[in-house]
């Protein structure tokens, strides 16, 4: 079967650099093609990137606290491309300080975005649900029912 391709970088502004590097390599290694496109990404370049590469999932990082306002509209753009179908997730630092995890999420799912991770998430979720999400699991790991819903609660502490 094809390798599914992930497009992945950190929106607006923002240069944290050493968590999409990490994402890269954890993909990479879990058999996925990755498109990264590093920090500072406009919505637009998103966008193009999926399209060029026939992308499956594009995975927005944002650490900076202005996520919330970067990713406004990404989904409505990514639609009147032509990316109805692709698979949208966001995580990272997205809000500003430290809000109830829950909430954070639902107004980001609002948004459009299928996935919301919370900070410090590991890539070992990560990966699960994107194989999850893109029917790459296989039956006995869906069988042994790993269950990293209960992991993406969100961490309280933040160094
Ligand atoms: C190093 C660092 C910096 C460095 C970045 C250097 C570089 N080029 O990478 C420098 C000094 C430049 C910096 C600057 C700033 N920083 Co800073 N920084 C950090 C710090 C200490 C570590 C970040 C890091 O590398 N973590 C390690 C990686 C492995 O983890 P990660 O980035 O979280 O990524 C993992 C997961 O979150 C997850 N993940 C991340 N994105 C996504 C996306 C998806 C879709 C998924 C599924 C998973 C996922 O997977 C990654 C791998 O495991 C954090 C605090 C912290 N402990 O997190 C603050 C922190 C992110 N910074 C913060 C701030 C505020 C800033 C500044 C605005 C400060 C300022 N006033 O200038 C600037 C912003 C500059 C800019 N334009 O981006 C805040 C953000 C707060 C917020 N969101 O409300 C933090 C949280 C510190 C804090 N507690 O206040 N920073």
């Amino acid at each position: 079967m094809d390798k599914k391709h992930l497009v992945i970088g950190v929106i607006g502004a923002d240069v944290h650099a050493v968590g999409i590097r990490i994402l890269e390599f954890a993909f990479r290694e879990a058999g996925f093609e990755v498109t990264n496109l590093g920090v500072m990404v406009s919505q637009e370049e998103f966008i193009a990137a999926a399209i060029e590469t026939d992308a499956d999932a594009i995975l927005v990082s944002s650490l900076y606290g202005h996520g919330e306002l970067d990713v406004r509209g990404m989904r409505e753009k990514a639609d009147e491309a032509g990316l109805e179908d692709i698979l949208m997730y966001v995580g990272g630092n997205i809000v500003v300080g430290k809000q109830p995890f829950a909430e954070v999420e639902k107004r980001f799912k609002k948004m459009g975005f299928d996935r919301v991770f919370a900070p410090g998430t590991p890539p070992e979720t990560d990966i699960y649900y994107l194989k999850k999400d893109l029917g790459l699991l296989d039956a006995a790991e869906t069988e042994t029912g790993r269950q990293p819903e209960a992991e993406n609660t969100g961490r309280e502490e933040q160094i």
